[in-house]
């Protein structure tokens, strides 16, 4: 067992290892953004992989000895290609950030404008948040969504109009309706503007086909390999072959130096995995299990932004309970359900404390989940709301969340 290996070297990770082990074991995964890899992915990761250095790309590297890793990436390269219907594929980045870092490295110069969704309506920090490099190094605009918790296509056109963007960037971290990408590629056409999908959120579902696909529509598409996708940590690149050296080079050396091929191996098996009608039928069951979850919720009185949900999250909108995101994410740890604090629309508190509460169901829907146990873990959510300063309540909740843990093992 390679938790023994670890033992007998370092007792102290070993014992936080197991001890995570235990709590994911244990709690009630909500966070929209995680996901159970599978042992092989893990695997993968735990390679011998890991001691190769492999700056460039498969069979143009600038070290030797890179004939096994070059068969790896590539690989994971045309599973990329096929699963996402993609002319190139650069499999290399780190993580999503990083994707996007090397995207706006190669289709922008500094100082040039970009138009992306804002955070409080669900974007991500590096399309155009002052405190990253997006917004430090670029003119970055921002979208919304309307009071349905639609993005406002017609914001973005008409903002598109005005400023004559160089990129619009789609794609969020906390959106929970379908991505009208062929409209997206529309308004960036009208204004000569390239587009760049994130789909580091949606990417398990795209694969799947539970989602509609960006390819062909946007010029770049990054992903992480980690949320609906069920890899390792990491992201991905894909373009067309026009812009697939460029891409290349602003990976490496652009923005950093040799590969982890360990996780490009897992990112392999991840993706082998994502091709099969099992990942099909996981994924479709995370949106069952979603809208379970949001009905669920609203049939306890309950807010979603939205009003409803159309893929793996939604946001829990606590403002009429007069409760924030901090307290009740803090709550719901105490009664052994993980999830985080996170804006809303028009969001009154700051991003450290936020009015709402993010929930998705990639994580639980690997562990078995079906509808019935969301409606469960809805009701058991809405009274932790009615009664976060009752601890017997509190104590009890935390025994139904547990029992839901016991019935799905994990690992
Ligand atoms: N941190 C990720 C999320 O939780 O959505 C985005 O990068």
């Amino acid at each position: 067992m390679e938790i023994d290996i670890i033992r007998a070297v370092d007792p102290q990770v070993a014992d936080y290892i197991e001890k995570e082990l235990k709590r994911q074991q244990t709690t009630i995964e909500l966070i929209a953004s995680e996901n159970f890899a599978s042992k092989a992915v893990l695997a993968a990761c735990g390679t011998v992989l890991n001691n190769k250095y492999a700056e460039g790309k498969p069979h143009k590297r600038f070290y030797n000895g890179c004939e096994n890793v070059d068969f790896i990436e590539e690989l994971a390269q045309e599973r990329v290609k096929k699963l996402f219907n993609v002319g190139h594929a650069n499999v290399q980045p780190h993580s999503g950030a990083q994707a996007n870092m090397a995207v706006f490295l190669y289709a922008l110069k500094p100082g040039d404008t970009i138009l992306g969704m804002d955070l409080p309506s669900g974007g991500h920090l590096t399309h155009g948040t002052s405190v990253n490099f997006s917004g430090m190094y670029f003119n970055a605009l921002t979208y919304g969504v309307n009071e349905h918790g639609c993005i406002n296509y017609d914001e973005v056109e008409k903002i598109a109009q005005q400023h004559k963007p160089k990129m619009i960037i789609c794609g969020a971290s906390s959106y929970s309706k379908i991505i009208d990408f062929k409209r997206f590629r529309e308004i960036a056409d009208s204004v000569g503007a390239y587009l760049m999908a994130d789909i580091a959120h949606i990417a398990g579902l795209v694969a799947a086909g539970v989602h509609p696909s960006p390819s062909g529509y946007a010029h770049f598409i990054t992903t992480t390999t980690h949320k609906t996708l069920r890899g390792p940590r990491g992201g991905i690149i894909m373009c067309d072959e026009e812009h697939a050296a460029g891409i290349d080079k602003a990976v490496f050396p652009g923005i950093q130096g040799g590969p982890l091929e360990h996780i490009i191996a897992g990112k392999a098996v991840a993706l082998l995995e994502a091709s099969k009608p099992e990942f099909k039928t996981y994924a479709e069951q995370i949106v069952k299990n979603a809208k379970a979850l949001a009905m669920g919720l609203m049939d306890e009185a309950m807010d979603i932004v939205g009003g409803c949900t159309e893929n793996h999250l939604m946001t829990l909108d606590l403002r009429k309970y007069n409760k924030t995101g901090k307290e009740m994410a803090n709550v719901l740890e105490k009664i052994g359900i993980t999830a985080n604090k996170n804006t809303v629309p028009d969001d009154p508190q700051s991003p450290f404390v936020t009015s709402g509460v993010r929930l998705g169901t990639p994580a639980v829907t690997t562990r078995g989940f079906k509808e019935e146990d969301m409606i469960e873990v809805a009701k058991i959510i809405a009274s932790a709301v009615f009664s976060s300063d009752n601890e017997i309540g509190l104590n009890n909740l935390k025994e139904r969340s547990l029992k839901l843990c016991l019935k799905y093992p994990l690992y």
